[in-house]
């Protein structure tokens, strides 16, 4: 191991390194406040003051229920162990510098680096010889080689691997559980060395207490993105089976718990959509990661799969209507849920803003209701009213409660589509309404 790496190495084990994190979100605040309570000298940068000052004050800028994290940002303020400020030349001492700012993909689903290479440009002008610099934002197999270094060298004019050190350590939270998922989920330590890796390894297990695997960078990248892209093929072949046992007459929810007693076997849950910061994005880094290299077939068409079936809620609406002689222009639609998520008010790439914009395109008036969300918080059943069909897009336990007869009185017509089968079709039936499951063949409720 190079003397530098050595003493990094050192500095690390008795928490002396001092550590810059770029990009207080959702990833790298909590990221740098667990840092900080474990002993390290935490100073934190982003471009927006109004987010500086609130952390300065203790005060935690994250939305949304985070268990732990105000209480923890308020301590390792008031400490001194945690600052924040927009200058990157106070970086200029950091031993260890995290990057965790957002990778969007634009309307190409191409990724946009815009926030990683000004903090790029902007970190290379300070870096310190000796200095680790870790990725922890989720990345395109190839970007650490092809934006991150060459970035990093050209501006600082030093040489990665023996002046700075690179590595890649993908995020694995989950906006609810920031905390927990940042101690509890293991991680990939890409080095790009061995001996980086292995500082990483060091460096992380002062907050992670699950698994640290060493791998090189470009392991890291796929690791990530291919977990996620995993993720939403699986999702998207549970869509499409629904959509397939809706159209020879069967139950998807029988079909698929008859499936998964067999061996190997674990059909996910069709649904209305797939939604958030994740799913929707990691499958396109990593196709974009294969260059063009590969004739990708799959992960292109799990994302179509999945992106399609907010509008196969709208054919099953627009077959209800049809079936009572009703025209849906003009109709008033209650959409049930607007959180990406059950149990959550995150609305990133929520599938109900993509069927609420298809329903306004088709001169519908549209109503949401989201226990969640505000301004979509009014009950369930005053949402229902006078309106000509309910949809259910998310699977709040709220959607899982609400009195079917109540709901068959408040409706003007008396039509529930259920995106998220949260409702027993028969008790459904039996209060009087118009029942659509996603997966649910026409024929198979009334057996
Ligand atoms: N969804 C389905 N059917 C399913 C599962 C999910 O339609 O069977 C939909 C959800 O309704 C949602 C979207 O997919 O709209 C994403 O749901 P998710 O359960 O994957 O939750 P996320 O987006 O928070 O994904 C995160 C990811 N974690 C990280 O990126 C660190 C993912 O890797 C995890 O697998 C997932 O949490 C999890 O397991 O909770």
């Amino acid at each position: 191991m190079t003397a530098n790496l050595q003493t990094l190495h050192q500095l690390v084990s008795i928490r002396q390194a001092k550590v810059g994190v770029v990009g207080l979100g959702y990833v790298g605040l909590p990221v740098a406040c667990m840092l900080a309570e474990a002993g390290f000298r935490v100073t934190g940068l982003d471009i927006k003051q109004e987010r500086i000052d609130m952390i300065n004050a203790g005060i935690s800028p994250v939305e949304g229920k985070e268990p732990g994290l105000a209480e923890l940002l308020e301590r390792v303020v008031q400490n001194g162990k945690l600052n924040a400020t927009t200058d990157f030349i106070t970086l200029s001492d950091a031993d260890i510098i995290l990057i965790d700012v957002e990778t969007p993909i634009d309307e190409n689903n191409i990724p946009q680096y815009r926030a990683l290479k000004a903090a790029c440009k902007s970190l290379s002008a300070v870096v310190r010889n000796g200095a680790l610099v870790i990725v922890e934002s989720t990345i395109a197999p190839g970007t650490m080689e092809r934006v991150v270094r060459p970035l990093l060298e050209e501006v600082s004019g030093k040489k990665s691997g023996q002046d700075f050190f690179l590595g890649a350590c993908p995020e694995r939270v989950m906006p609810g559980k920031l905390l927990a998922n940042l101690q509890s989920m293991s991680r990939v330590c890409g080095g790009d060395t061995p001996e980086v890796a292995e500082v990483m390894v060091n460096f992380y297990r002062h907050i992670v207490q699950a698994d640290l695997d060493q791998a090189d960078l470009i392991t890291a990248e796929l690791t990530k993105t291919a977990e996620n892209a995993y993720r939403d093929v699986n999702i998207a072949f549970a869509n499409e089976l629904a959509k397939i046992c809706q159209s020879v007459g069967a139950d998807f929810l029988k079909v698929r718990t008859l499936v998964n007693k067999s061996p190997g076997r674990n059909v996910l849950m069709a649904g209305a959509g797939v939604g958030g910061h994740c799913i929707p994005k990691d499958p396109w880094l990593l196709a974009y990661g294969a260059e063009g290299n590969v004739d990708l077939r799959l992960i292109p068409a799990a994302r179509y799969v999945n992106d399609s079936m907010p509008e196969h809620l709208v054919s099953i609406l627009e077959n209800a209507f049809a079936g009572l002689g009703k025209p849906l222009e003009g109709s008033k639609i209650a959409v049930l849920g607007y959180a990406y998520l059950e149990e959550s008010d995150d609305i990133r790439n929520s599938p109900s803003e993509t069927l609420v914009n298809l329903l306004d395109a088709k001169n519908v008036e549209v109503v949401v209701q989201d226990p969640y969300v505000h301004g979509y918080q009014q009950s369930v059943l005053d949402s229902l009213e006078g309106c000509d069909a309910a949809i259910v897009m998310v699977a709040h336990q709220a959607y899982r409660e609400f009195d079917l007869n109540d709901a068959k009185v408040r409706l003007r017509t008396p039509i529930l589509i259920d995106g998220r089968r949260v409702i027993d079709p028969q008790k459904a039936v039996d209060a009087g309404l118009h029942y659509f499951g996603l997966g649910l063949g026409s024929t198979s409720k009334e057996r």
